[in-house]
């Protein structure tokens, strides 16, 4: 398999810690996706992907997935262990709520693209850009605190076993305290990142720091 990745994309980072957990090797094939020659916008990528995103992956059988949660649910279809969603069918269903929950209502508010449209915006400036950052990640941590607290039965998000809401939080949770935020304020999400954190399959596949 041939993961088109960049190392500052936490939805890359998601795939990756998929891939851990399995114990899955993989290609790498790095993208840019920051300035103005970003290869993830030039026609060389777009034929790949004509999203212009990264992470995209390459199956063994020439299938090109794009979208983080589809290539993490086809990896645990096609690779079932260890399981990354659980058994109880409402259990799969929070699983899901909470990793779409972090993939279309927090991460797509902030990736560089966005960022790149906002610095066009009269008045905007860097500082700007990081206080929208911290906006979309502080209302959507909060929310998802309530929904993990609600209905949360085991260490992680769903239950005993990392699961995809867990791979979908962690390098979310991760980049918020990067952007400043304090994790201590949500309670849950501080000690499920913990106790990710414990994994090697974690911290091991996070996206970098951006320079
Ligand atoms: N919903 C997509 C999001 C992918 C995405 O936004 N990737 C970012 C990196 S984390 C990217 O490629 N950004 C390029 C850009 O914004 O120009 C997924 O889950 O795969």
């Amino acid at each position: 398999m041939k993961l088109y990745a960049n190392e500052i994309s936490s939805a890359t980072s998601r795939v990756r810690i998929a891939l851990a957990l399995k114990g899955l090797p993989v290609q790498t094939h790095a993208v840019t996706i920051l300035g103005d020659d970003a290869q993830n916008r030039q026609a060389d990528y777009l034929r790949v992907n004509p999203q212009g995103l990264v992470p995209a992956l390459l199956t063994d059988n020439g299938v090109l997935i794009t979208q983080s949660l589809a290539i993490v649910e086809y990896l645990d279809d096609r690779f079932p262990e260890p399981p990354l969603l659980p058994a109880d069918p409402e259990d799969r269903a929070f699983s899901r709520s909470v990793a779409l929950a972090i993939a279309s209502e927090i991460h797509a508010l902030l990736p560089p693209r966005v960022a790149a449209y906002l610095r066009t915006v009269p008045g905007m400036d860097a500082d700007g850009v990081a206080n929208w950052n911290r906006h979309w990640l502080t209302e959507g941590l909060t929310a998802i605190e309530t929904l993990i607290a609600g209905r949360r039965t085991g260490q992680y998000v769903a239950g005993d076993a990392p699961s995809v809401a867990d791979i979908f939080l962690f390098p979310q949770a991760v980049g918020a305290q990067r952007a400043g935020l304090e994790l201590g304020r949500w309670p849950h999400i501080a000690e499920i990142v913990d106790a990710l954190g414990a994994l090697p399959a974690f911290y091991a596949n996070l996206q970098v720091p951006r320079r």
